[in-house]
């Protein structure tokens, strides 16, 4: 054998130390599939047309071969290597580093992966070997960019179905609002308002691409959604059977929307932030239409670098301030977005840690917490000030969705959040008053059942903490949840078996994913997540007792995720 070809386990331990990723032992949780599909989720660029510049350094790749490369890498890898391919959560793939690496060091990579996070896209039977061969030549071309997208393309998606002045005076339908939920059905592009009272489906909307998640009106009256392509609807519940009465595309990639809410600019103003363009937009609360675009491209916190494509991550609408609190991920900046007057838009830049991603409130909706979720911190962010409260180190890639809020009998008020990268849960003190010496640090790690943790929940009426660990490659953990009695942390949890109570026998993921709390407070919905072509399910728990209280199955329940009360999404309960 040619003493200089390295064997394949050696190229790729290479590979793993080369992108300083700690040694498969070093790193026990390693990455599982499911986490690795999450972090590396579609996009919607995968369609968009691009053109090949041929890098005469590149080795050859015919159009079709390079727009195959390209399909696969926007559906696979933009997620975790940005668009430009100039890194994001993973590394950059561009030209100037790619191309000394070589062909044969790049499909080992793809091939075998690194515990670092790194899939192994051959060995999981994910991708062939023609397609890793592909793929190693494609990221050694120069990395097409995606059209930019402003004004002109988002008029031309927008559509005020229902103009206001042709819309309901007063609510036409005797749901009682507050208890609706909004039901993500992710792969099917549509949502499911479920009326929490009777668990009887009201209407199935069709949304965005791999709709994401859903936000509500300051007043309670509309629902608006975001698909991962950038499209929004915006649905007025007052309607007799609520729907669609404006509908615009704000990029061609996103995640996040919200509403104002301070007091004067009710239903106002509507946001909606894009992975790609990496930009904002402001919008007129009643019809979507689109009135102030806002470039997120600029400096990191850290090093101070230029970044071409920093993701708009969460947005919340404060309500200390006429201001959005928009998180931007590669920057690592909050920037709060003063809408008083959004023909002289004034904008704070706050900066916290990089990969910013999801967030809530603390318990007083004073102090926004962002997960910078790759930098193991929370970022809080105070809404009254305007300025950097803190930051807390906590776990491997905190994913606290809003997070949730309760009282420690020692720590005083605090906000938890799980972690994808292990298994426990954060509990950050929140009263830097009372509580001073505890605020903005992590006071206590309680221990979860695994990894692959996604969302928890509590209501202030509750005494239990909920913690899901859908990406935990472990059936038993991922079918089921972790469930904290807060007045006895100590006593550890129990765990519910949702998956199991859904009824559901096939052999689908039914990944239970979400705790939703209801209006009242005494019930706690979660969604039982199956591939499309397997059944899915909503499974709801008595929060008194944790018995299963009721089970929603209904075909047109296709890949059910987050799941979104009217009342507690409205006034940022949780
Ligand atoms: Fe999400 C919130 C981004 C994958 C379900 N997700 C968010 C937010 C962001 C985000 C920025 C915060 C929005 C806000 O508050 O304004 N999510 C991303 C990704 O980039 C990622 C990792 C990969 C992708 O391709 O999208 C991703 N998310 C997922 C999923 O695979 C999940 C589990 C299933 C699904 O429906 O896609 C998922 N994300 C959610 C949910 C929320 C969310 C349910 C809202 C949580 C909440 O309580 O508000």
């Amino acid at each position: 054998m040619n003493k200089n070809v390295l064997t394949v386990a050696m190229l790729s331990a290479l590979a793993a130390i080369a992108c300083g990723a700690p040694r498969a032992a070093d790193n026990k949780m390693g990455v599982s599939d499911a986490e690795v599909k999450y972090q590396a989720g579609g996009s919607p660029l995968a369609d968009v047309e691009m053109y090949q510049d041929i890098n005469p350094k590149a080795p050859a790749m015919s159009k079709a071969e390079f727009d195959k490369a390209r399909q696969i890498y926007f559906e696979r890898c933009a997620g975790c290597h940005g668009v430009l391919r100039k890194g994001a959560t993973g590394k950059p793939l561009t030209p100037d580093i790619t191309i000394s690496k070589g062909t044969d060091y790049l499909k080992v990579f793809i091939a075998y992966g690194s515990p670092a996070g790194m899939p192994n896209w051959q060995t999981s039977g994910e991708l062939s070997e023609q397609d890793v061969d592909l793929m190693a030549r494609y990221v050694q071309q120069t990395p097409p960019t995606p059209p930019e997208y402003g004004m002109k393309e988002m008029k031309a998606t927008w559509k005020v179905i229902v103009p206001p002045e042709k819309r309901p005076t007063k609510k036409m339908n005797n749901y009682n609002l507050g208890n609706i939920f909004s039901t993500t059905l992710r792969d099917a592009g549509q949502i499911a308002l479920i009326d929490g009272d009777t668990k009887k489906i009201i209407n199935v909307i069709k949304t965005g691409y791999a709709v994401h998640i859903s936000r509500v009106s300051a007043s309670g009256r509309y629902l608006f959604v975001i698909g991962r392509d950038a499209k929004i609807n915006m649905i007025d519940l007052w309607m007799e059977k609520p729907d669609s009465v404006a509908e615009i595309r704000t990029g061609l990639e996103a995640r996040s929307v919200d509403t104002s809410k301070y007091k004067g600019y009710v239903d106002k103003y509507a946001i909606a932030g894009s992975y790609w363009p990496p930009q904002f937009v402001i919008m007129d609360g009643n019809t979507l239409e689109p009135k102030k675009i806002v470039s997120t491209r600029g400096m990191t916190v850290d090093t101070q670098d230029y970044h071409p494509e920093p993701r708009v991550a969460s947005i919340v609408a404060s309500h200390f301030k006429p201001e959005f609190v928009v998180n931007v991920k590669e920057t690592g900046k909050t920037l709060m977005v003063d809408y008083s007057n959004i023909d002289a838009l004034k904008i704070t830049e706050i900066g916290s840690a990089r990969f910013l991603h999801d967030g809530g409130w603390d318990s007083t909706k004073r102090y926004f917490m962002v997960a910078a979720n790759q930098s193991n911190k929370i970022g809080v962010i105070d809404a009254k000030e305007g300025k950097l409260a803190g930051v807390a180190d906590v776990g491997k890639i905190p994913h606290p969705g809003r997070g949730a809020n309760f009282v420690h009998p020692k720590f005083g008020p605090v906000w938890a959040t799980g972690h994808l990268g292990d298994d426990t849960i954060a509990l950050v003190g929140t009263d830097p008053v009372k509580h001073k010496e505890y605020a903005w640090k992590m006071v206590a790690q309680l221990k979860g059942q695994g990894g692959g943790s996604l969302f928890q929940k509590t209501h202030p009426k509750s005494s239990h903490l909920y913690v899901d660990t859908p990406l935990n490659p472990d059936p038993a953990v991922s079918q089921s949840v972790a469930v904290f009695d807060i007045k006895n942390l100590d006593k550890g949890f129990k765990v519910l078996p949702i998956a199991e109570w859904s009824g559901i026998k096939d052999d689908g993921a039914r990944r239970v994913v979400q705790p939703e709390y209801n209006m009242a407070g005494d019930e706690v919905w979660f969604s039982v997540w199956s591939a499309k072509n397997k059944e899915s399910a909503i499974v709801v728990v008595d929060d008194k007792t944790l018995a299963l209280k009721a089970v929603i199955r209904d075909p047109r329940l296709i890949t059910p995720t987050g799941h979104f009360n009217i009342n507690n999404t409205q006034n940022d309960v949780y």
